[in-house]
């Protein structure tokens, strides 16, 4: 199929138990595509009801005598590599509807989907390689422990990556060997469905991945509150990561992952070559429309070389080209919907009333779809609320900054911690920053890498645990000490 022909649309209810069902109260809800402001198709709206189904068939397919329960690690392992060769056979498909339903760009998309089914093959690979130890203990006998899954998963997903998010969370579920409950976010259920379909298509058994698509406060809430569920996985905001670890806790000791926002800090030394530092510090910001936790939203540039490095920016987002995400040579497709837009203008608005120099940008282009232009801000200062809170939009904050210790203590005062850069060609300076910013990821004269075996997750309010690596799965399972008596023979 060309990339840019609508793709036909054929899943749109829920899917529990490996069948596709209307939700029990007969509702549905629109998705719309940011591309041009029209309904896609409606979706089944699942809400408690759905989810106590959902819950349910997780429950019977994770008990100790079924199917799913009864598969070897390695049995698992090539289920997902099966999972792995369909997301390949559809990979146009699947791009396009990610395209269509979220508007990023079609070539990034199609980028993306290797990502995805490398994280597939990767968690496809760790199955059978996560076990206990021994351990010699003082006990006259033999201590070990076994790796075990949690059980039931509430797998709660964004907007801005819908692919990425879903095999990120339900491959490393899967591999661990647990079933669980999706809920996908309400803007983007349409690749979510799709990835169910490839799963059931794969072989896996009844009950053990179960999508319900709803709103937040309906089907989520009723999820990260369900007594039988286990463990929650959520990547959204700091607001609803606060409201589920309480659910989580008010409930069932819920485990909890999240992975939430950021204001990530970006800094240029005066030693760096600028022919990197502008184009990473742009594409660090304005990638996926800035629609990215790891945005590089805090950029502090050395004085020396600042007005040089306002100069080129400018010029560099002024060459950024917009439009249909379809279109060739587009960099930047539109805002994921109205809300999200208007939301990122009222920052750009907020910039400019608090004294920042709007350089280039920051207007809507157009009536239809959700496209912004890509706005550099320069003298930015530490107390606007644009270098504080999380724009999610492709707006560059441009800061100056005179030392290393000064700007270290900068990057370090917001109560997010998810990831840091620096560019440098001093490696004591790379390495001191690098020991001291307060963040779960540093890069180093590069930004944005990140691969399935790479962990990632957040310091302080940026979130709780670790998804990716060895450290991802273990998210998933518990831990479990086996002591078996065993007296010396005389
Ligand atoms: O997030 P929400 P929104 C940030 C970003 C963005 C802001 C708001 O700054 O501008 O959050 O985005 C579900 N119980 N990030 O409103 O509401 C919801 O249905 C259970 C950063 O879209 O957190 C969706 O599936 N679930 C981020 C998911 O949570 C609930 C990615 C995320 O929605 C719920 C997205 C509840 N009470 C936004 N309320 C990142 N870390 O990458 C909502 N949800």
């Amino acid at each position: 199929m060309p990339a840019h022909a609508p793709p036909e649309i054929k899943y749109t209810k829920l899917f529990i138990d490996n069948e596709w069902v209307d939700a029990e109260s007969g509702k549905t809800f629109e998705t719309v595509s940011p591309i041009d402001g029209k309904v896609i198709t409606r979706v089944a709206e699942g809400d408690k009801a759905d989810i106590e189904k959902a819950v349910a068939a997780a429950r019977r397919a994770f008990h100790r005598k079924s199917e799913w329960r009864q598969l070897t690690a390695s049995a698992r392992g090539r289920l997902l590599h099966r999972f792995a060769d369909l997301i390949e056979r559809d990979r146009e498909y699947l791009s396009t509807l990610e395209t269509i339903d979220n508007g990023i760009v079609y070539a990034m998309s199609r980028f993306m989907i290797e990502r995805v089914t490398s994280t597939v093959r990767f968690a496809a690979g760790l199955a059978d390689k996560v076990h206990g130890d021994t351990i010699p203990s003082d006990f006259e006998g033999f201590t070990y422990t076994l790796r075990q899954p949690v059980g039931v998963c509430g797998l709660i997903l964004p907007w801005n990556a819908p692919m990425s998010m879903f095999v990120s969370k339900v491959a490393t579920a899967l591999a661990a060997g647990c079933t669980m409950v999706v809920k996908p976010a309400e803007q983007t259920p349409l690749t979510a469905l799709a990835l169910a379909a490839l799963l059931a298509e794969a072989g896996v058994p009844r009950g053990v991945v179960n999508v319900v698509n709803g709103y937040g406060s309906t089907a989520g809430a009723a999820l990260t509150h369900h007594p039988h569920v286990a463990k929650v996985s959520f990547t959204g905001s700091l607001e609803v990561g606060k409201i589920i670890q309480q659910a989580a806790g008010a409930s069932n000791l819920k485990r909890v992952t999240l992975e939430l926002g950021g204001k990530s800090p970006l800094v240029i030394c005066d030693d760096a070559d600028l022919n990197f530092a502008v184009p990473y510090a742009a594409e660090g910001v304005f990638s996926l429309q800035g629609q990215v936790c790891v945005a590089a939203s805090r950029l502090f540039v050395q004085s020396k070389i600042y007005d040089e490095f306002v100069k080129r920016a400018v010029e560099y987002a002024k060459k950024r080209k917009v439009g249909n995400p379809f279109s060739e040579g587009i960099q930047n497709g539109p805002q994921v919907d109205e809300e999200m837009m208007n939301k990122v203008l009222g920052y750009i608005e907020k910039g400019k009333a608090e004294g920042a120099k709007l350089l280039t940008g920051g207007q809507r282009i157009g009536t239809t779809g959700y496209y912004l232009e890509p706005a550099v801000f320069a003298d930015v200062t530490d107390d606007m609320t644009i270098a504080k809170e999380e724009i999610f939009g492709p707006v560059q904050s441009i800061m100056k900054f005179e030392t290393l210790d000064e700007v270290i203590d900068r990057a370090n005062d917001t109560n997010y911690g998810l990831a840091a850069g620096i560019f440098t060609t001093n490696v004591q300076t790379a390495l001191q920053f690098s020991n001291l910013v307060e963040a779960g990821t540093v890069w180093v004269n590069n930004y944005f890498t990140m691969e399935p075996r790479i962990p990632f997750g957040g310091f302080k309010d940026s979130g709780l645990g670790r998804e990716h690596g060895l450290e991802g799965i273990l998210q998933y399972l518990e831990i479990k000490t086996v002591n078996i008596a065993l007296p010396k023979l005389t």
